[in-house]
């Protein structure tokens, strides 16, 4: 009898993610089950991350799957995802998917992976790792801007909440849905004359200054904290490579009116860390800044300093940051390298160097929920999906699913000790 989660056909087709823009999905069918996954796009991109698409687009990208793929993945078994993977990198040829694209070859391996766990009749996270048992902490966007706002929101691009101490994974995405709705009120206070509008992730962009903009989070986080007896910590994601100016060699807050040295910057976010009790901070320095990111973390050890452009969920990238003590936390963005075994690679060699592993969206994103099973099969203790809108509550409620399943086995995650 042949494998249930023989590869027996597949399919790629161009769809729109949540900016509009056109996206690339695949389809995979085995004798058994059928896996579809379409790729998120970021907007403030890491330089070494692999490249989305060729030159050419995302129409490059399909008539390569038909061309030189489709062919090749028929006959093979679903469930054998790392060989597959390695088989695009083949195909590939290069470091960076330069060839056929990163987001071709993560949709691949994403809806190989996923038909093979509807063959088995399993879901994504237990086909990808039977032991879990934990769910992530919801990191929720309440307020940005920078790229993923228009002009005169704050320079830095997200202001975040997570729910520290949550019983349930409903409590925990709770939390975060009643910080945003009552900073949408303290927003509306203080600025008579801002509609409400949101930035690509469903966070709030107002027109405001940094620290107004932290101080009115705080404000809603500790209500909300009030209200249910839920603890919430309050973190940043600068996205710093976005205000860099390598001509000039200075950080530029346009908002603000601002320009700085690395130093002075660097002493900047210090002071917003200290002042707001943050205890978060994403992509502080730019992305070749290593030194940067271990003075910050050698000052403020207890925070969570997390790589993004830093790192890319590149295995090499973390190591390096994980054992110079430039971060104690590392972004997993599956599309940032490409396939799911190379997300896992990056998850285990942090977590052995006692990282925190976040698993997180793109600013672009498609209406589906596996990011939630990737979170929860790989270990992560946080996972950063928005907090509003379809796209973003398309992961957060999946985590509440995975928790029925999970059912006496769930444990919700903490951010204590490593
Ligand atoms: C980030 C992400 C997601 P983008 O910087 O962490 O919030 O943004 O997807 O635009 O890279
Ligand atoms: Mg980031």
């Amino acid at each position: 009898m042949s494998s249930p989660s023989k590869i027996i056909d597949a399919h790629a087709r161009i769809v729109f993610d949540s900016r509009g823009n056109e996206t690339i999905e695949i389809e995979i069918m085995t004798a058994k089950g059928l896996g579809v996954a379409a790729a998120p796009a970021g907007k403030s991109r890491g330089m070494k991350e692999v490249v989305p698409y060729p030159f050419g687009g995302v129409r490059e990208s399909i008539k390569i799957f038909e061309k030189d793929i489709r062919r090749r993945l028929i006959g093979l078994d679903a469930s054998e995802q790392e060989s597959i993977d390695l088989m695009l990198k083949e195909i590939d040829g290069t470091d960076r998917f330069e060839k056929i694209g990163g987001n071709l070859a993560y949709v691949i391996s994403l809806a190989t992976a996923l038909a093979a766990s509807a063959s088995l009749g399993k879901p994504l996270y237990e086909f990808l790792n039977p032991s879990a048992s934990t769910i992530p902490l919801p990191l929720g966007n309440v307020l940005g801007g920078g790229k993923h706002a228009g002009k005169g929101a704050p320079d830095i691009q997200e202001i975040l909440t997570v729910p520290l101490n949550p019983r349930t994974p409903f409590d925990a995405i709770m939390a975060n849905v009643l910080v945003h709705k009552e900073l949408g009120k303290i927003l509306q206070k203080k600025l008579p004359n801002f509609p409400l509008g949101k930035g690509d992730e469903g966070a709030y962009a107002p027109n405001i200054c940094i620290r107004n903009a932290l101080e009115s989070v705080v404000e809603a986080a500790d209500r909300v904290s009030e209200m249910t007896s839920i603890k919430l910590g309050v973190g940043i994601d600068v996205a710093a490579s976005s205000l860099w100016d390598e001509k000039i060699g200075c950080y530029i807050y346009e908002n603000e009116g601002k320009q700085m040295t690395r130093d002075e910057h660097i002493n900047y976010i210090l002071s917003l860390i200290r002042e707001f009790n943050l205890i978060y901070v994403e992509d502080p320095v730019e992305e070749h800044d290593f030194e940067g990111f271990k003075e910050i973390l050698k000052a403020v050890p207890d925070v969570l300093v997390c790589a993004d452009d830093l790192v890319v969920t590149n295995a090499k990238l973390i190591k390096k940051a994980g054992e110079i003590e430039a971060a104690n936390a590392v972004i997993i963005k599956p599309n940032q390298v490409g396939t799911l075994t190379d997300t896992w690679n990056a998850c285990k060699v942090a977590q052995g160097l006692g990282m925190i592993t976040v698993a997180s969206h793109r600013s672009g994103e498609t209406p589906e929920g596996h990011l939630a099973h990737i979170a929860v099969g790989f270990g992560c203790k946080l996972i950063k999906s928005g907090v509003v809108g379809g796209e973003r509550v398309a992961k957060v409620n999946e985590l509440l699913r995975i928790g029925e399943k999970l059912g006496s086995k769930l444990r919700m995650a903490t951010l204590g000790g490593g």
